[in-house]
């Protein structure tokens, strides 16, 4: 989708640090980290946010999550535990309107979550 910043990551036309990638799914590192590990799945197809789901093929949908569990195996803390969040609308804070996966670890996370 144009003007989507994701998207234009996905694309190639602005940089990222790669994570992980397949057919269905792209992963980088989060330009502000809030955790030691901080990387963002998301859907190679925009998709606006989690609230959309019912929308979404259930390969994509499963694809994200895999690709979750594929990043939390390559970043070295699937044993130690991750967060894994997706912020949907205002309430939430999303600021980027393409649907994403923050995997978060590496360190103990709040027990806090909102
Ligand atoms: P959210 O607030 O849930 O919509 O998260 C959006 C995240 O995207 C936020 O943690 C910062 C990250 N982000 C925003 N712009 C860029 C960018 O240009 N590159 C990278 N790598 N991350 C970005």
């Amino acid at each position: 989708m144009e003007n989507c910043l994701f998207c234009s990551i996905i694309e190639g036309k602005i940089p990222s640090t790669k994570v992980y990638e397949d057919e269905k799914t792209y992963a980088f590192r989060d330009i502000h980290p809030m955790a030691k590990t901080h990387v963002l799945v998301v859907p190679k197809c925009h998709i606006p946010s989690a609230a959309s789901a019912s929308e979404v093929p259930d390969d994509v949908l499963a694809a994200c999550l895999r690709a979750c569990q594929k990043v939390a195996q390559s970043e070295g803390i699937i044993e130690s535990g991750y967060r894994i969040v997706s912020n949907a609308g205002p309430d939430a804070c999303q600021s980027v309107p393409h649907m994403h996966f923050h995997v978060l670890g590496g360190q103990k996370l709040s027990e806090s979550m909102a």
